[in-house]
């Protein structure tokens, strides 16, 4: 199963094509790759690094709450959002500290300048923690992926697609229509970053229940190995929820890119080999996937090789 991951990584650092992004970092990439994972042959959490497990759950948590607020995220120990939530702060009227102008790519060149942006973001973070008013303020992604998948808004009607994906399946299991989008054309300029993660499928056959995700653009070091464990957890908690075993996630990739300043980390990667995949428990008590608290989901026997720490791009 991880080889098709490290795969992927081999293919890209050989023949990926140089291109410019948004973010100005500069990546390797190439477009359209599929990975299937036979989710009965154990749970895909790599295991050629460490890959924090707690802050993939509290993530996919706080998605299937309808919330967009990194509020719950920071009330978890989860700071995987906070530069986009922070970016906002900072170029609103509101923010009266240091120039903050570029401070993802700052922040990597000067280490004086990223003290100064770390005290800031840790300010930030505590006022979100402590201030309501400013928490609903700032801390609101705006309509991403929480509010598409529970609560998209249409003409004044607002379509819940993960229940009613939940109840399709178990009503109408052979539907072709089993479909949840992230990407909401009218929103997409109410939101911090656009879905990555923009469309999912689900497909039932002999009592199991399969995942395929459209990923349009896929940060392969950072953000593909927490979308592999977030996508087969859903898939998990969906088939549970329905009464199936779970059969394969399948992710289909779009731009898939290393970015060239992941490319030691890559590289020591691919030196390693992977190890026996963990396991999922689930607390049997769990019939639906509102209200879930992190302690109904644990991962077992999971012994990776250390952690390889990489900047993010913002
Ligand atoms: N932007 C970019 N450039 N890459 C992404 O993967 C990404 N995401 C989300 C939104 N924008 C993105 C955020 N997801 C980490 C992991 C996932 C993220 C953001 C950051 C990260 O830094 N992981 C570290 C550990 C972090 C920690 O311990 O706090 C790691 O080593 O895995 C794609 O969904």
């Amino acid at each position: 199963n991880e080889w098709q991951y490290l795969n992927l990584l081999k293919e890209v650092l050989q023949h990926g094509q140089f291109k410019a992004d948004r973010t100005h970092t500069g990546t390797y990439s190439l477009f359209g790759y599929q990975m299937q994972f036979d989710l009965q042959a154990g749970f895909p959490l790599l295991t050629t690094k460490k890959v924090p497990f707690e802050l993939i759950k509290s993530e996919l948590l706080w998605f299937l709450s309808g919330d967009t607020n990194i509020k719950y995220l920071l009330e978890h120990q989860n700071h995987i959002w906070d530069e986009w939530a922070f970016q906002r702060f900072v170029q609103s009227s509101d923010y009266r500290g240091p120039d903050m102008t570029d401070f993802g790519r700052r922040s990597l060149e000067d280490a004086h300048f990223n003290k100064i942006y770390q005290q800031q973001k840790n300010l930030f973070c505590e006022q979100i923690l402590d201030d309501p008013q400013f928490a609903h303020k700032y801390g609101d992604l705006g309509n991403v992926y929480g509010k598409q998948w529970r609560h998209w808004q249409s003409n004044g009607k607002e379509i819940d697609q993960i229940q009613n994906v939940i109840d399709q399946i178990k009503i109408n299991p052979d539907s072709r229509r089993l479909i949840v989008s992230a990407w909401n054309p009218a929103e997409i300029e109410q939101m911090a970053l656009p879905p990555c993660h923009t469309l999912f499928q689900f497909y039932v056959n002999e009592g199991t229940l399969s995942c395929q995700l459209y990923q349009r653009s896929g940060d392969l070091f950072l953000g593909v190995p927490f979308n592999i464990a977030s996508y087969a957890l859903l898939t998990h908690l969906i088939a549970q929820v329905t009464g199936l075993k779970v059969g394969k996630f399948i992710h289909t990739l779009g731009d898939a890119h290393i970015y060239q300043n992941h490319l030691s980390q890559v590289k020591l990667q691919l030196q390693r080999t992977p190890r026996s995949a963990p396991h999922l428990w689930l607390d049997p008590q769990i019939t639906a996937v509102d209200n879930l608290s992190v302690e109904q989901i644990q991962m077992k026997d999971y012994h990776p090789a250390p952690s390889i720490k990489a900047p993010v791009a913002v």
